[in-house]
């Protein structure tokens, strides 16, 4: 059995991931460590203890010495993906971005430098390259140039994984990936918000124009993208990852209010996200040749499949639109 640590397990993509590799990959016995900040929701991991393949530690990325406790039985591989996410969050406040995102990661470096393991992966994002004109795709080759706290952390932890490996020969993967969506997604994000808001009769805040470009991805594709660089990526390289689904987020919006047959009227014109990125989209040639992955889940197929999901899990979804969360919602968007 690979023993594979999987931190940040119990948000949107690690359980996702969680449950995909247990599905496809029979040799992996997967060790969820998450912390559980608002994001974070043991719930999305209900019932995988069961599979006798997954076991879930509580814990945070920055406390080395529970981080050095997970190395106490051979790591095989490990997986990033805690980390604080939400880009209009990093604008209120950016202490915890940098905290978990370069500190948290510094510590997993060194525990697993310390330790030894064949793989470790860092779950990137395409916002680490900034903002794009009307033309042309990010590659791996493009510029750093993040334009928010959120992705200016986590282009500094890229480049501490870089580091770890020229200086220390860590087998270390950066992977960057565009916007994903599907079951589990934290009703922050732009497509369970809309989709939650309009559920509960509300209009959903559109910021700005609405004619910023997102490249969608859905999670499971993401996941098996993930996967495939955890088992057979080289050590050094960056691997982006996109859905090829470039949709502005006036056309989203509309998506979304057509598979739940609402109008126009419950769209909210808001403020536009200061230093908003205008468009991403990602070039994934180098993982389609050398590792053999591509998106398979239409976005048309794949947003039908999460709206249901959201429809039947409405306790799920109500549970976490509460409490720090709603507090949050009220200074974005002056209270509702
Ligand atoms: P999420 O916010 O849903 O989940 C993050 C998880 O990390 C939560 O479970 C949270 O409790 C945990 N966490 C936060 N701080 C921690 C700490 N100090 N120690 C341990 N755990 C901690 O985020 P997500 O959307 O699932 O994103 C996962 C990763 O993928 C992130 O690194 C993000 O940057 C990256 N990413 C996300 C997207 C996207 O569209 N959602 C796209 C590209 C890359
Ligand atoms: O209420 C909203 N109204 C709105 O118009 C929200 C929350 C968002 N938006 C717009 C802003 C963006 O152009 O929708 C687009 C998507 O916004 P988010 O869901 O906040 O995602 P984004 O900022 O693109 O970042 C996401 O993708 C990359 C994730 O949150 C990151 O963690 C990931 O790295």
């Amino acid at each position: 059995m690979k023993r594979v640590i999987v931190t940040g397990a119990a948000g949107f993509i690690g359980s996702n991931f969680v449950r995909r590799a247990l599905e496809t990959q029979p040799d992996w016995h997967l060790v969820g460590y998450d912390a559980l900040t608002y994001a974070g929701n043991v719930q999305n991991l209900a019932g995988l203890e069961q599979t006798g393949r997954f076991e879930f530690v509580h814990g945070d990325i920055c406390d080395a010495p529970a981080v050095a406790a997970l190395f106490a039985a051979p790591v095989w591989g490990l997986i990033n993906f805690a980390a604080e996410t939400h880009v209009d969050r990093s604008i209120h406040g950016a202490a915890a971005f940098v905290q978990t995102n370069i500190g948290g990661t510094q510590v997993l470096l060194d525990e697993a430098r310390k330790h030894g393991l064949e793989k470790y992966v860092q779950v990137s994002t395409d916002e680490v390259y900034g903002s794009l004109g009307p033309e042309g795709r990010f590659t791996e080759q493009s510029p750093l140039a993040p334009n928010s706290p959120y992705s200016a952390s986590k282009a500094g932890a890229d480049l501490l994984v870089r580091s770890y490996w020229r200086t220390h020969d860590l087998p270390a993967v950066v992977t960057r990936c565009s916007n994903n969506y599907g079951p589990y997604q934290f009703p922050e994000k732009v497509i369970p918000l809309f989709i939650t808001n309009l559920l509960e009769g509300k209009q959903v805040p559109l910021y700005g124009d609405g004619l910023n470009v997102r490249d969608w991805i859905h999670v499971r594709d993401h996941c098996d993208a993930l996967i495939s660089v955890l088992a057979r990526g080289t050590p050094g390289e960056v691997y982006n990852i996109g859905g090829d689904c470039e949709l502005t987020n006036v056309a989203l919006t509309h998506a979304i209010l057509r598979e739940l047959g609402k109008d126009e009227s419950m769209i909210r014109r808001v403020k536009d996200r200061p230093a908003h990125d205008r468009r991403y989209a990602i070039c994934a040639d180098k993982i389609a040749t050398q590792l053999g992955w591509s998106p398979r889940v239409d976005f048309a197929t794949g947003l039908a499949e999460t709206v249901r999901w959201y429809v039947e899990n409405e306790a799920w979804w109500r549970a976490v639109k509460s409490g720090e969360y709603q507090k949050y919602y009220e200074l974005q968007y002056g209270g509702r």
